[in-house]
């Protein structure tokens, strides 16, 4: 990267623009009451920089664009497929592929196939959809994740590492015979993309074998993860993104994606295995769940630019202008003071509210308050992953459960805001940094009965 005087500066230009509606402060604030100041229920369009996700959201380049012209829509066999997964096998090096139209389903068929009530999935931090995917094959997902990768006051490389020591005692104290698989998030998206090093990826392998464990990556942002492998580990600055991502992968079974993220399309994803019986039946599951083995829920068109997005993620020019766009707008807000989460991730920055918003219990939703706040400001949509998200009631003693994180996500879409954006949302967080005394917490007045906080009702208290 020496060779690039500018290394974060954007390697394209803009071909095609989307306008954006700008709202007043005044129509804001009906619109969050409107939609029970819960960010998920704002129109797209009542948003001026949406960061809810980075899931779907990016742009596709003019390959890709070009690329849906070359769709070939046959029912069975189309190029596009066979483009699709000679690609795949040559970034990951696996044997066998298995389009999906996202990466939960890839993620139904490897839990289908390799998990049986009673057993275990043992993982550094699994995503929301995996773990319920385990959980409905009445197994236990088990979240071993280094004690630095929840501490948001302390610097690590690789807060996504998974603990070596608690994976081999679990292991022992269960027997090998009740784990399903191993499985690591790369990156670790559950502690704001935190990195998965090389190092632990192979200490992973090394217990799979010990104990005849399969092992699997969850790689919906492993182009990330080589990034800060090649950014941070030794050994590894001089590799390309493509010979540090086939090392990833030499040292697992297989892996699921959701090529929402690194795909760079707005739909699609995989499941990948090098075992030939286990393919067999997951082609069986995928007929059966998502359609014909070489188009899996996806068009052919959709294929075709999935291909082309796989290669350009692990583009270095690319990659070093999109994590260093994620850190351009955690740094300024870093600077004046908040609670950022640190080190910054790969695609989104966590505030912590326990640190920005500590007068807001967390039973009051201090993450929703923010994010309302933070709409009504700048139109900046955000989501609270805390209380809301993933506290509960225990069903038995009726205790209340907090998890371990509360914090709003700021996810950045790839190569679709510019750094002006960027400033916007920073000015914004820091513009309520700055009085957040005069915020107040808020109260449920709809509950749904799961993943509560994509439909919640919230009012301020
Ligand atoms: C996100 C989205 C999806 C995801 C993931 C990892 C590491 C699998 C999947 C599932 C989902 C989301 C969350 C909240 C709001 C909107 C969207 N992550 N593994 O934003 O993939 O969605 O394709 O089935 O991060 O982090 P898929």
């Amino acid at each position: 990267m020496a060779t690039y005087p500018f290394p974060e500066a954007e390697p394209f230009r803009i071909k095609v623009v989307e306008p954006l509606k700008m709202t007043t402060r005044e129509e804001r604030e009906r619109i969050i009451r409107e939609a029970h100041y819960n960010t998920f229920n704002i129109r797209s369009e009542d948003v001026y920089i949406d960061l809810l996700t980075d899931s779907g959201t990016a742009a596709m380049s003019q390959d890709q664009w070009a690329g849906l012209m070359l769709g070939d829509e046959a029912y069975a066999g189309c190029r596009n497929w066979f483009h699709l997964e000679e690609t795949v096998r040559d970034i990951t090096g696996f044997k066998y592929v298995l389009p999906t139209h996202q990466g939960r389903p890839a993620e139904n068929i490897l839990t289908a196939l390799y998990l049986r009530p009673g057993f275990a999935a043992l993982g550094n931090m699994f995503f929301d959809t995996t773990r319920a995917h385990v959980e409905t094959k009445g197994a236990l997902p088990r979240d071993l994740i280094i004690d630095e990768g929840l501490d948001t006051t302390v610097y690590h490389p690789f807060k996504g590492n998974i603990d070596i020591d608690k994976l081999e005692e679990y292991i022992k104290r269960e027997t090998p015979e009740k784990i399903g698989f191993i499985m690591l998030t790369v990156t670790c998206n559950n502690n704001g993309g935190q990195p998965v090093s090389m190092e632990n990826i192979r200490a992973v392998r090394e217990v799979a074998d010990k104990y005849g464990l399969p092992f699997f990556l969850d790689a919906a942002r492993y182009a990330e993860n080589a990034f800060f492998i090649k950014m941070r580990e030794e050994g590894y600055a001089d590799k390309s993104l493509k010979e540090i991502a086939r090392e990833m992968f030499s040292y697992a079974d297989g892996c699921t994606m959701s090529a929402k993220k690194d795909g760079l399309v707005n739909m699609g994803g995989f499941l990948a295995l090098n075992d030939e019986a286990k393919f067999r039946e997951a082609q069986q599951l995928l007929i059966l769940l998502e359609g014909f083995p070489t188009y899996g829920g996806l068009a052919g068109r959709d294929l075709e630019a999935l291909a082309r997005g796989l290669r350009e993620a692990l583009d270095e020019r690319y990659m070093a202008y999109r994590v260093g766009q994620v850190h351009y707008l955690g740094n300024q807000m870093l600077k004046a003071g908040v609670p950022v989460f640190q080190p910054i991730g790969g695609h989104c920055v966590l505030l912590d509210m326990k640190r920005f918003l500590p007068h807001i219990p967390q039973d009051q939703f201090p993450s929703e308050a923010f994010c309302a706040e933070l709409y009504v400001d700048s139109g900046t949509r955000a989501i609270g992953l805390g209380f809301l998200a993933f506290g509960r009631v225990d069903r038995e003693s009726g205790e209340v459960i907090y998890p371990p994180l509360e914090v709003v996500r700021m996810a950045v879409p790839r190569r679709v805001y510019t750094n002006n954006h960027m400033d916007v949302v920073a000015r914004s967080v820091i513009n309520i940094y700055e009085r957040r005394e005069t915020l107040r917490g808020m109260r449920l007045t709809y509950e749904p009965p799961m993943l509560r906080h994509f439909r919640a009702h919230l009012e301020p208290l």
